[in-house]
């Protein structure tokens, strides 16, 4: 099929400067050009984008840069027989950095330290209170691109690593595998639960009320997928309560997180502005990724990350 232009929708710049990306793509046998809300589009269109559009319809072919595709209506894309891709692939080290950076910090307090700094002063932790997270359990919760970079990284730290999936296929460093209707049993003995599935309508509230009070009370819960996984006012009432220990945030049910949110004043609470994936790199990877498809699309091959 003929693929004419590429057009980056300013939406990017939520995340990337939108001039670096345009130039990323010097080399590309099409022209790539910005564009903004109420273009028309035709079928020899590309789009790669943050945020999905109305008029994104007429293209041939839209792409999210974003892993989390939950704000595009897939069925409208197969419905108006529009290819959607999404971004997954490339957020392994990225996120599974940071999850893992959540997890030491939680273990061998950094940020109380920083939070100490801050005031000057030269605070001692409670002797029971740091922990190595060698030998600890990590349960993480969704396998895909992020889970395993994560599973992966705990196993290089000496912890025991289990997870969820619905699929039973194996995973490398994750010694037993969950079904998501065993999420229960397999976060009730896990020192941290970290979340990695995409926001769906199986997955939204997936940790509320009942699974913080059958988690261990030192446990810490690990976000870096998407908000509403969490039910967040349960969070709250269970890190009130000592029903779990803290948590790492990179995500929230609203983003920016209010200033009037009760997360922020949690000592053992740490909260990023959802800058997972966030590095000096971000717009060339997802460049390649783009470009790959480009080189698919015009050859008449399969579209890689296609989700509609
Ligand atoms: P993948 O699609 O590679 O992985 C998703 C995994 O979740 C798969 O292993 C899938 O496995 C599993 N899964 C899906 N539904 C369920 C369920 N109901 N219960 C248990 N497991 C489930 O995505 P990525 O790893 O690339 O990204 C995951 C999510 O992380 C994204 O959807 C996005 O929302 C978020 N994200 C956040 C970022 C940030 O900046 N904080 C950056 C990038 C992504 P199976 O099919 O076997 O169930
Ligand atoms: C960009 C965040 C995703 O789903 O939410 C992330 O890929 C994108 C900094």
């Amino acid at each position: 099929p003929d693929l004419d232009q590429l057009y980056v929708h300013e939406s990017v710049e939520n995340v990337i400067p939108k001039e670096a990306f345009v130039d990323a793509f010097d080399d590309l046998s099409i022209p790539t050009a910005l564009v903004g809300d109420g273009h028309e589009f035709g079928r020899t269109d590309a789009i790669a984008t943050y945020v999905p559009r109305p008029e994104f319809l007429d293209a041939g072919w839209v792409h999210c840069i974003r892993a989390g595709y939950d704000e595009f209506d897939t069925e409208a894309y197969e419905d108006a027989g529009v290819r959607l891709t999404n971004s997954t692939g490339i957020h392994g080290s990225t996120v599974g950095e940071l999850a893992l950076s959540f997890m030491l910090s939680l273990a061998r307090l950094d940020h109380r330290y920083r939070d100490h700094q801050n005031q000057r002063t030269w605070w001692e932790p409670p002797y029971d209170r740091p922990f190595t997270i060698e030998n600890e359990r990590a349960c993480v919760v969704g396998l895909g691109t992020i889970g395993k970079a994560i599973a992966t990284r705990c196993d290089a730290m000496g912890m025991e690593v289990v997870g969820v999936r619905r699929s039973d296929e194996p995973v490398p460093g994750v010694s037993d595998i969950f079904s998501p209707d065993e999420l229960h049993e397999a976060i009730e003995d896990a020192r941290f639960v970290v979340l990695t599935v995409p926001h769906t309508p199986e997955t939204d509230g997936m940790l509320s009320d009942e699974e913080f009070e059958l988690m261990r009370d030192d446990a810490y819960v690990i976000n870096v997928a998407r908000g509403p996984i969490v039910d967040e006012d349960a969070l709250v009432d269970a890190l009130e309560d000592d029903e779990i220990a803290g948590a790492g945030l990179d995500v929230f049910e609203t983003e920016p997180l209010p200033e009037a949110s009760p997360l922020w004043d949690f000592d053992e609470v740490i909260i990023s502005p959802h800058k997972a994936s966030a590095t000096n790199r971000y717009h060339l990877d997802l460049a390649d990724l783009v470009m790959e498809n480009v080189h698919r699309y015009q050859s008449g091959d399969l579209l890689k990350n296609r989700v509609a």
